[in-house]
């Protein structure tokens, strides 16, 4: 629509041949900051090359909401990059396929399994609640001394996606579940860290550090995904359908009973595998980073004077509305707004998805008062719009207060710049399921214990690191079981 209407381009960064844009991104390894403070010099929406690739990037809620709602369809494309082809087979999955009518198909398959499976069902809770008792039974174990909990988190999410996906689960100490962490890391290091081979594919062919370790983790990854779908596909019936695994292997038999296959819209087993791989991956890394980002801002505003004692206030929330005689439920939600306060802001001030996925125009379009051309990259820089001065007040501060109401009882944005799983046609399709997860995780935790920095360690960093989530530096907790729980106990 902004072709032949005289809209100009945006402005852009200084570009060289071949390299593009990269002097002025080279050396900056917090990427989503440094497409931050390039607005002081080249306004909120701008353009830059990487390599060949003209690349628009968008800082301002304004515009994020045309590209994502407004005009989704437009923008509904993803790039093909080495790293994220690697991963998904050529884009045989959700997260990086682009936009099409077998990725709609996908997309839609996914989103009924989970609704049946796990959103709103009893299921879905009992097992969150299974692997959160199991969490607090580690922490009570570990009582008092200097834990790291990140392993500890990724097992109890992992077991949740698990059960979910395979119907399995994972004790401590499996040595399928550590080889699955030290791939998985692998992975969230070596993925789309916009490293030298997407921006010169040729440079596949000589020896690349990173690409080899993508190489060799997606081969355990790949593995143990392929030993699943293998004991699936040899003990489905086809009438009970356990997880999602069997719901997927489910709909593809009765699409191709009930109708001829289309070509190029056959569902294959590698769309399937990279399908759920996608949830795994996502399931795992995205739920996990959150955690411990909450559990980093709860060590920062324990007793401190100011803002507030974070910790404290969800559990006397906790304590009046739910007591220490029973556990926390889903149906709890509504009484603990300042615990769901607590997430949206952790949400709000460190993304996981700093800047989300890039989208691609699939037509020659628009973004405000400028014409984008078909094939552009467009890169919405989330840091930005959750930190943009205009919206919100002291965006720097860890202020759950911001989103209560006067009374304190419910719970809403004080601004429309927030999108922490996205929006439009590629919004997050784990959103229920994550916020089930955090809520109950935390709930559970909190109930029971106080969260505290090790004395003799300084308070660890808030600053993340920039990658396919952004990263908790590592970090140690001490947990203390709360008196007023083992009073009540
Ligand atoms: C995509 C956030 C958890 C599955 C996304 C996107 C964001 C996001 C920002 C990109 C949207 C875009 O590119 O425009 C989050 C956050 C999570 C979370 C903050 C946790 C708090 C999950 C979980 C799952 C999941 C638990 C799996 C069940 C996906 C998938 C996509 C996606 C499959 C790709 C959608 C598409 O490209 O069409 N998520 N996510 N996410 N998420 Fe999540
Ligand atoms: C995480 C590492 C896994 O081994 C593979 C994987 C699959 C899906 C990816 C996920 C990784 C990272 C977070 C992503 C997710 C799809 C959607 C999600 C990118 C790479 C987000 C936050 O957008």
């Amino acid at each position: 629509t902004g072709t032949g209407t005289g809209l100009g381009r945006p402005r852009s960064l200084p570009a060289l041949p071949f390299v593009g844009s990269l002097l002025q991104l080279a050396g900056h390894p917090q990427l989503h900051l440094r497409l931050w403070r390039l607005q002081g010099h080249y306004g909120s929406l701008y353009a830059l090359w990487m390599g060949s690739h003209y690349v628009v990037v968008v800082n301002s809620y304004r515009h994020a909401r045309e590209v994502l709602l407004k005009k989704g369809k437009d923008f509904a494309g993803r790039p093909r990059t080495v790293t994220t082809d690697l991963l998904s087979r050529g884009g045989k999955d959700i997260a990086f396929a682009s936009y099409g009518p077998l990725w709609k198909f996908q997309r839609k398959l996914v989103h009924t399994a989970l609704s049946m499976f796990g959103e709103g069902s009893l299921a879905l809770e009992r097992i969150i609640c299974r692997e959160a008792a199991s969490l607090c039974e580690t922490l009570g174990a570990a009582q008092d001394t200097a834990l790291d909990m990140a392993p500890e988190l990724t097992r109890a999410v992992t077991n949740v996606v698990c059960s979910l996906c395979f119907n399995s689960s994972y004790r401590r100490g499996d040595p399928e579940f550590e080889a699955m962490l030290e791939y998985s890391q692998g992975i969230v290091d070596t993925v789309a860290k916009e490293s030298l081979v997407d921006i010169f594919p040729w440079l596949q062919i000589f020896p690349n550090k990173d690409l080899a370790l993508l190489k060799k983790c997606l081969q355990v990854r790949d593995q143990l995904l392929q030993q699943k779908f293998t004991e699936h596909k040899e003990a489905f019936s086809g009438d009970t359908v356990k997880d999602l695994m069997d719901a997927l292997l489910q709909v593809r038999l009765s699409a191709e009973n009930s109708s001829p296959p289309v070509p190029g819209l056959e569902l294959t087993d590698d769309h399937l595998l990279m399908t759920v791989g996608d949830i795994f991956g996502a399931g795992v890394e995205t739920t996990t980073t959150v955690l411990k980002w909450a559990v980093l801002y709860l060590l920062h505003y324990p007793e401190s004077l100011l803002p507030s004692q974070v910790q404290r206030k969800i559990q006397e929330e906790m304590d009046q509305k739910i007591g220490l005689v029973r556990h926390p439920h889903l149906s709890d939600r509504p009484l603990l707004p300042y615990l769901e306060a607590t997430i949206s802001e952790v949400l709000r001030i460190r993304p996981v998805s700093p800047l989300l996925i890039p989208h691609v125009s699939l037509a020659d379009t628009s973004i405000g008062e400028y014409s984008i051309p078909k094939g552009a990259r467009v890169i919405i820089n989330l840091w930005s719009v959750h930190h943009d001065e205009k919206e919100w007040d002291k965006p720097e501060e860890f202020n759950p207060g911001r989103f209560l109401d006067e009374q304190g009882q419910h719970i809403h944005s004080p601004s429309p710049s927030y999108l922490p799983f996205g929006a439009g046609i590629r919004v997050c399709l784990g959103k229920v399921l994550a916020k089930m997860e955090l809520f109950l995780f935390l709930a559970w935790v909190l109930q029971r214990f106080t969260l505290e920095c090790p004395e003799d360690q300084p308070l660890p960093s808030l600053e993340g690191k920039f990658g396919v989530v952004l990263q908790v530096q590592k970090f140690q907790v001490k947990a203390r079981l709360r008196d007023a729980w083992r009073a009540a106990s």
